[in-house]
């Protein structure tokens, strides 16, 4: 199989898991029932066309690790939901004020703000009610304290020390940008942007019970390509376009955001984006299992241009 074919299998078969963990529309369409409208919000944004990259991290990892696929499941799922709910509040008024992402409307701008705000509250409770379906899948002491430790890594990423912390610093930035120095700024990616793909790497590998020594430079690989990313996010702001970018550019300089960019400068933004996928890498290669198309995936996110 080529690259190519590989990230697209993989890519669906996260599909398929989200799909499988999704609020039931059904069952809010009942007599009774009055959730449908926040439903069917939180699905507009968790299928809406996201790359999945987070759980399709998770899931190559853990496989090669070689752990059990049904067993990461819920917890694929429930990091998808967290990241849209992240996304669903950033794109709020009250943060970004993004209309656009993925080339259509965001929640807010087709269902309302106050019917974002709850699919993004529904999401994240939905996130941690799919992760602890990860016990029922268990079938053994070993694989209930691999779900446990999961879950804590899943909730200190997305928490106040995590995302959470680097949104917060990212908000008071904006108000005050002459006061984001470089050591600001890695915090504000680290935690805003890294966390949650950190997450997908390490829980892979806690749940196929890869070793401590492995676990810790997954964490750090998660770390470097998660900083890569967003720092590939602001040199996109001003080097891409609506059409290829899904979302209006150069909205960092017209909020006056400090970024990489405005910091560093465009050279030194995109030196900084191989070099630390280049220690990525290199850590990656230290592992003690191999995955050639992670590898590659890796390796592609350094020129990724959506
Ligand atoms: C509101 C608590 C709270 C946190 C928001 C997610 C987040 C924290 C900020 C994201 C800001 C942003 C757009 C950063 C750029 C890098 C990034 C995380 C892009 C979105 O991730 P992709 O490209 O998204 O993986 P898709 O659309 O593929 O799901």
């Amino acid at each position: 199989m080529t690259f190519e074919e590989q990230l697209a299998e993989s890519t669906k078969y996260c599909e398929e898991v989200l799909n499988r963990y999704l609020p039931a529309e059904d069952e809010a369409s009942l007599p009774g029932h009055y959730a449908k409208t926040v439903i069917d919000a939180a699905n507009y944004s968790v299928l809406g066309g996201g790359k999945h990259l987070r759980p399709l991290f998770m899931a190559q990892v853990n496989a090669m690790y070689g752990g059990r696929k049904q067993l990461a499941e819920p917890l694929m799922a429930a990091l998808e939901m967290i990241h849209n709910y992240s996304l669903i509040h950033d794109d709020l008024p009250c943060m970004d004020n993004d209309r656009y992402r993925r080339g259509r409307l965001t929640t807010h701008a087709v269902y309302g703000e106050g019917m974002a705000v709850l699919a993004g509250d529904g999401l994240l409770n939905w996130a941690y009610e799919t992760a602890l379906k990860a016990f029922d899948v268990a079938d053994r002491d070993e694989e209930r304290e691999r779900v446990v430790a999961a879950l804590k890594v899943l909730a200190g990423n997305a928490g106040v020390l995590g995302m959470v912390g680097g949104q917060c610093a990212d908000v008071e930035a904006e108000d005050h940008p002459d006061t984001v120095d470089r050591a600001k700024l890695f915090y504000i990616h680290k935690h805003k942007t890294a966390c949650m793909i950190e997450s997908g790497f390490q829980i892979g590998g806690i749940l196929a019970g890869a070793p401590a020594d492995d676990l810790t430079r997954l964490g750090q690989i998660g770390e470097d390509i998660g900083v890569a990313f967003q720092i590939q996010d602001d040199i996109l702001d001003v080097t891409s376009t609506l059409e290829e970018l899904g979302k209006p550019i150069g909205s960092d300089e017209r909020e006056g955001k400090v970024t990489y960019v405005t910091l560093f400068g465009l050279e030194h933004s995109k030196e900084d984006v191989v070099s630390l996928t280049e220690e990525a890498l290199s850590l990656f290669d230290s592992l003690s299992a191999k995955n050639d198309f992670l590898r590659e995936l890796i390796g592609q996110l350094t020129t990724r241009r959506k």
